[in-house]
């Protein structure tokens, strides 16, 4: 309760400039709400929403048996896998690593399955940055084509616990 209790008329009508702004604002809400389905359907870098429910351990197989067929390497314990042009490519997320780093051609296109083992973390690939969600207990597909060769490097941007920043990958683009 107030000490004072407010003017029975208190409420004016907007008018002028604050008409103006409201109305702005109100236009401005109208946009973006429509921007984003809009997005959805026509941004070229969107996910198209293909997920299926996997236990992080069955994912956790599907990974290594990937490893193993395609594996043509290893940089600093981490196995570096080649997938079959237009096939599927796996990439797991755990604390506090990324694996396996990924070898991809330009212009080809893979099916990437991401998923995380343990908690929820943040797929940010750099420097393009693309930024997904990563969830356990969902196989993420994202259906990528590279278009330029070179090295992208993947951090966690969804904070993981304690080594959360150490969490980088890689993805290399041959030519
Ligand atoms: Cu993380």
């Amino acid at each position: 309760m107030s000490i004072y209790s407010p003017a029975q008329d208190w409420f004016k009508a907007p008018s002028g400039g604050e008409r103006a702004w409201i109305g702005l604002a109100l236009l401005w809400c109208v946009v973006l709400t429509l921007a984003m389905p809009y997005w959805h359907f026509k941004g070229k870098q969107n996910s198209t929403g293909e997920s299926y429910a996997v236990e992080p351990m069955k994912f956790m197989e599907r990974v290594d048996r990937f490893v193993q067929t395609n594996k043509v390497g290893e940089e600093m314990g981490t196995a570096v896998v080649e997938p079959s042009p237009g096939g599927d490519a796996y990439l797991q997320a755990q604390m506090w690593r990324w694996s396996p780093i990924l070898k991809l051609r330009k212009g080809q296109t893979y099916r990437l399955h991401i998923s995380s083992l343990d908690l929820q973390h943040g797929f940010s690939l750099q420097p393009v940055n693309m930024n997904f969600q990563v969830l356990p207990g969902y196989d993420h597909v994202l259906t990528v084509t590279p278009t330029e060769a070179g090295e992208y490097h993947i951090i966690c941007n969804e904070y993981c616990g304690i080594g959360h920043h150490t969490m980088t990958g890689k993805i290399i683009v041959d030519e």
